[in-house]
């Protein structure tokens, strides 16, 4: 039943998750965190700045993974493995002993420092981050402490050394990428399936101290002034918060002004990357946020800004892959660039240099064209801070503080037809704007409650045009009507609510779909019974500030539920499977699950111990609620994963991805509903989480223990 049901319904599933999901699915935003107290104690806000500024100055830096996996490129045996450049013994299940001969392999003859930097300095790079050891546990550079380095190839010599007296010259800081994980050292643990070594003298404390001893000859002088140390591999078992706390005190013993990032401790949040809260804070100077952009920027708690990096690749890998050829436009990454920047983080791009030493010609090619945007738009990427407007319908923005007052950067994506761009909320009154890197007329004129600017018919720069506007002081940005809370649906009654406004700003609103307009009610409370769309719009006085904001309320039919009596009767318990299989999405999981379901998963609403990859889950059980209303779900996973209730599709957060979370709402009667949830895992990190919130009730983790096994048979 449960296979024919899952096939049956996942083989709908393309039109109802496009309905439903669209309609009630919100993707959820990780909560913003507070900075560190880095080891050295509670060091200022001031003595943080300083420490952290030449990092946020920069922006921009350059990735680089590079090592023994550059030599089979990405295919082992003859064959490709997918996306395995720098995890290739991973991918191909390589025993250390059969990878360990790369070594005498690895020769990068075309390896030129010099020309590494120059690439980075002309793509307006400030920093490189190189991959000191990878999880391969090989080292670039000269260690005393093995003979698992460099100096024992062909090549035998010092790369990080060359890098760093080039980095010097250049004025690029230098930085290292250090993996915690190390599947050659006999001391890590966990050891890979498939690599027998003995692990009976494995010492972990003595893996940790070898790792300190490599960190001292990188972080001791011998390579210079070490900008960052990013830490990776935090993942695994053996890694915990007390480690990751001694970790960062001694990184920070050699070198009080380094930075570090959060994957030093084990506070990150999946690929989403920032640090969560924790009865003890998680150490890390910044988020990494990885193969993704957040959807906003972040304050902490005391208001003071949130530091983060998200990482990317240029196509799909990290190390050089030979079949990858998924390459992102230098359009793109000028953009992606800019939303960054909007929302004052950083940006990691990696190149992964060839086997013979060289960075791939479709990076360098791409790299020039970044280069030649930032030679002429750069002022609006480095020392900026970010974006103080509401999202931004054309582009983004940045700011940046003078000593006359603040320079609002205006990055243009799409271009005004009628050469008129509209600054939403900014009150206060130009005092200079100019197109950067252009001669192009442009004049700012007062609208209301916005500044409208006329611009040329065609835009000087098609990929991202930059204006800057100088005001004095610090600006004044109304941000027009907010309605509380955002679209959604409910099943019997709802309050539509105004966002705060500044003094003298009222918001009007109208629920025919006409523009409100000064007559117009204005809006405290709106009870609503049925489905209504609501335009509100602020205004000081007769003047309308901001754009109109148009809000649907869906009043939505509870889905009924099981015929059944009270569910205390119910035995607490559901049913589940775990298949192994290599999926790329959920419905290739549906056609392989079986028809006879084991009972209680021993392990819950997760991933059971030990299953690393290639495997799906399935769980299936009656969910009571006691109240008609809206519910929240939400799935975090990599990879994918779905939840449907009663046949409806209500998270769909499918597909072949890093860690992501996304939510969606179910209207549900009082009663049981037949709750169906899959996930599966293909390789790389595994994760997998869901939480539920009652109505008007904050989100909560679910266990499984929400769950009965089915409704009992209705009452006599
Ligand atoms: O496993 C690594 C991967 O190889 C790569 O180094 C990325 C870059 O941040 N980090 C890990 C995957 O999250």
């Amino acid at each position: 039943m449960h296979r024919s049901l899952a096939t049956s319904l996942l083989a709908t599933i393309a039109i109802a998750s496009t309905l439903v999901s669209s309609t009630f699915a919100q993707t959820a935003q990780t909560p913003s965190t507070p900075p560190v107290v880095n080891a050295t104690g509670a060091e200022t806000p001031a003595e943080r700045d300083a420490r952290m500024e030449w990092w946020r100055d920069a922006r921009f830096g350059m990735f680089i993974h590079w090592g023994l996996y550059a030599v089979p490129a990405g295919e082992w045996n003859g064959k490709p493995v997918p996306g395995a450049g720098e995890w290739i013994l991973n991918g191909a299940q390589i025993k250390p002993e059969d990878y360990e001969p790369l070594q005498k392999q690895f020769n990068p003859v075309k390896f030129d420092a010099k020309r590494w930097v120059e690439i980075a300095k002309n793509a307006g790079m400030k920093y490189i981050v190189i991959t000191s050891k990878h999880h391969d546990g090989f080292g670039l550079w000269d260690s005393k402490v093995t003979d698992w380095d460099v100096m024992n190839t062909p090549f035998g010599r010092d790369i990080l050394k060359e890098l760093a007296a080039a980095c010097k010259e250049a004025g690029i800081r230098l930085c290292f990428y250090h993996s915690i994980m190390d599947w050659h050292h006999p001391d890590y643990l966990p050891r890979r399936g498939w690599d027998t070594r003995p692990t009976d003298n494995a010492d972990f404390n003595r893996y940790r101290d070898y790792m300190k001893a490599q960190l001292k000859e990188l972080l001791g002088g011998d390579y210079g002034d070490i900008g960052v140390v990013w830490f990776d591999g935090e993942w695994e078992s053996t890694w915990n918060h007390e480690f990751g706390k001694d970790l960062d005190d001694y990184v920070r013993s050699l070198d009080s002004d380094i930075i570090v990032n959060n994957r030093v401790d084990v506070g990150r949040e999946g690929m989403a990357g920032l640090t969560r809260q924790g009865p003890d804070r998680f150490r890390g100077d910044f988020g990494t946020p990885e193969q993704e952009i957040p959807a906003t920027g972040f304050q902490s708690v005391d208001g003071s800004p949130v530091d983060w990096e998200t990482c990317m690749t240029m196509n799909g890998t990290w190390g050089f892959h030979k079949h990858d050829t998924n390459w992102k436009s230098a359009e793109t990454m000028i953009r992606m660039l800019s939303d960054i920047a909007s929302k004052g983080g950083n940006f990691l791009l990696n190149v992964g240099p060839t086997a013979a030493g060289e960075i791939p010609p479709e990076s360098v090619e791409r790299l020039a064209a970044m280069g030649t945007w930032l030679k002429a738009n750069g002022d609006a990427i480095y020392g900026t801070t970010a974006s103080l407007f509401p999202k931004l319908p054309w582009g983004r923005s940045t700011t940046r503080t003078t000593k006359d007052g603040t320079t609002l950067y205006f990055h243009v994506f799409d271009w005004p037809k009628d050469g008129s761009l509209r600054i939403p909320g900014l009150m206060n009154e130009p005092s200079n704007v100019r197109i950067l890197g252009s001669s192009n007329a442009v004049s700012a004129a007062r609208s209301g409650g916005d500044v409208v600017l006329t611009v040329p018919k065609t835009a000087p720069d098609s990929v991202a045009t930059v204006i800057a506007l100088d005001v004095a002081g610090t600006p004044t940005i109304v941000k027009g009507a907010e309605l509380r809370p955002d679209p959604t649906i409910f099943v019997d009654a709802m309050q539509v609510t105004a966002g705060p406004t500044p003094d003298g700003i009222v918001v009007r609103y109208t629920v025919d779909g006409s523009e409100p307009t000064p007559d117009s009610k204005q809006l405290t409370a709106i009870a609503l019974r049925n489905t209504a769309t609501i335009r509100a719009q602020a205004f000081a006085g007769t003047t309308p500030i901001g754009p109109v904001v148009t809000n649907v309320y869906r009043r939505a039919n509870p889905w009924p539920a099981a015929e059944t009596r009270e569910d205390r009767y119910h035995p607490k318990n559901f049913e589940y499977a775990v298949v192994d299989g290599v999926f790329s999405n959920v419905d290739e999981l549906g056609k392989k699950i079986p028809s006879k379901l084991e009972l209680d998963p021993p392990f819950g609403l997760a991933i059971p111990e030990g299953k690393k990859d290639n495997f799906g889950l399935y769980f299936f059980g009656w969910l009571t609620v006691r109240l008609d209303g809206v519910y929240r779900f939400r799935l975090g996973s990599d990879d994918g994963s779905l939840l449907v209730i009663d046949g409806n599709v209500v998270v769909d957060n499918d597909g072949l991805h890093s860690y992501q979370v996304k939510e969606g709402l179910a209207p549900l009667k009082k009663g049981s509903h037949k709750v169906e949830i899959w996930y599966f895992e293909r390789d790389g990190q595994e994760a997998f989480t869901v939480e539920w919130a009652k109505p008007g009730e904050p989100f909560q983790k679910m266990t499984g223990a929400e769950f009965v096994r089915r409704p009992a048979a209705p009452r006599r």
